[in-house]
């Protein structure tokens, strides 16, 4: 069933407060003043195809019947778009491209709805990487899933237009997500994946599917969806899209994205404080209640003290091991 309540927020939200009020964590939204002001909006095909041409960039692939990324040219990538269709497409999901060119990175931003990110106190092996870059052919998606950790995302057109599949929480069961699997980074989490592709279900395979609740809504150029904890969503390109996707930990949803950690099985409960997970519900932490703030910030901080060492080396291993294997041009795994 389609639900009908999707906004796009008027040019400039009155106060922030209305934003985390209404949407933050709880019910999609599509800002529209944000990202037509990011430098990156002027970011096309030749300016990657000048510069960048050589440079070894991810792809979502199927290497023998098993999802692969691979690293190849920024060139190959692009002499690729044009030759998608419905059942073959390209998909550029790399989330070191940004990240590790400043030049690129200052591009990105400001976003005033992503400024108070918890992420950012996260030990630099584990955080989470952010704006990872999303470039498709015409027809490329992804698949149907809840993020990492629960967290708000972000997702900003710079050019293209996006497609948007969105469900509420709660649905588990109708979308058939796949139990008991593993994220398997190094800060291991839950995943929560649905086999269904929701712009073309399979309602034989999938005939609790068409119960589901949902929202739909299509994406353009400058403009950022803001995917809420616990929501499920699945991205169609209809047409060559580039965007850009982050994550946000805040006053909102810290409490759901600690638990992730939690059922990731990184930290036990018995570690943690008695009084953790006491604060006052987030409805309270407002009006600029630095206190309080104050107070979630160190409760974050002393759960990430908690993680384990062993968990940090892990990550940092994989950083590394992954920016070589990319200059070697090897089959990734993912
Ligand atoms: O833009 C897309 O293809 C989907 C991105 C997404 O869902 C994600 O980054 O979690």
């Amino acid at each position: 069933m389609e639900l009908q309540n999707m906004e796009r927020s008027k040019d400039v939200w009155p106060v922030l407060d209305e934003f985390w009020d209404i949407y933050d964590g709880k019910w999609p939204v599509i800002i529209t003043d944000v990202v037509d002001k990011w430098p990156a909006i002027n970011w096309t095909k030749r300016f990657f195809q000048q510069n960048y041409a050589d440079e070894k960039i991810v792809v979502k692939a199927v290497v023998n019947r098993k999802p692969a990324a691979l690293a190849v040219d920024m060139d190959t990538f692009i002499s690729e778009l044009d030759t998608s269709g419905p059942n073959g497409w390209t998909y550029l999901e790399d989330e070191l491209f940004i990240v590790t060119r400043p030049e690129l990175k200052k591009d990105i931003g400001p976003n005033v709805y992503a400024e108070e990110n918890f992420f950012n106190l996260f030990p630099d092996e584990v955080r989470p990487w952010d704006c990872l870059m999303l470039w498709g052919s015409q027809f490329s998606r992804s698949s149907l899933h809840m993020d990492p950790y629960n967290w708000n995302a972000t997702n900003a057109v710079l050019y293209g237009q996006k497609s948007w599949m969105l469900f509420p929480p709660g649905q588990d069961e109708l979308l058939y997500i796949y139990p008991n699997r593993k994220c398997h980074f190094p800060l291991d989490c839950v995943r929560y994946d649905s086999p269904i592709d929701a712009f073309v279900p399979d309602s034989t395979k999938y005939p609790h599917f068409d119960k589901a609740q949902y929202l739909e809504v299509t994406v353009t150029a400058g403009e950022m969806l803001i995917i809420p904890t616990g929501w499920y969503h699945q991205a169609f390109n209809e047409e060559e899209t580039l965007a850009i996707s982050s994550q946000i930990m805040n006053r909102n949803n810290y409490l759901a994205v600690l638990e992730e950690i939690i059922k990731g099985g990184n930290i036990s409960r018995k570690k943690l404080p008695a009084y953790f997970n006491t604060l006052l519900p987030p409805d309270q932490v407002r009006n600029n209640n630095l206190a309080l703030l104050e107070e979630i910030i160190k409760e974050v901080k002393l759960f990430l003290s908690l993680l384990h060492k062993k968990i940090l080396k892990k990550g940092k291993e994989v950083t590394e091991s992954v920016l070589k294997d990319m200059h070697q041009k090897k089959v990734l795994k993912i």
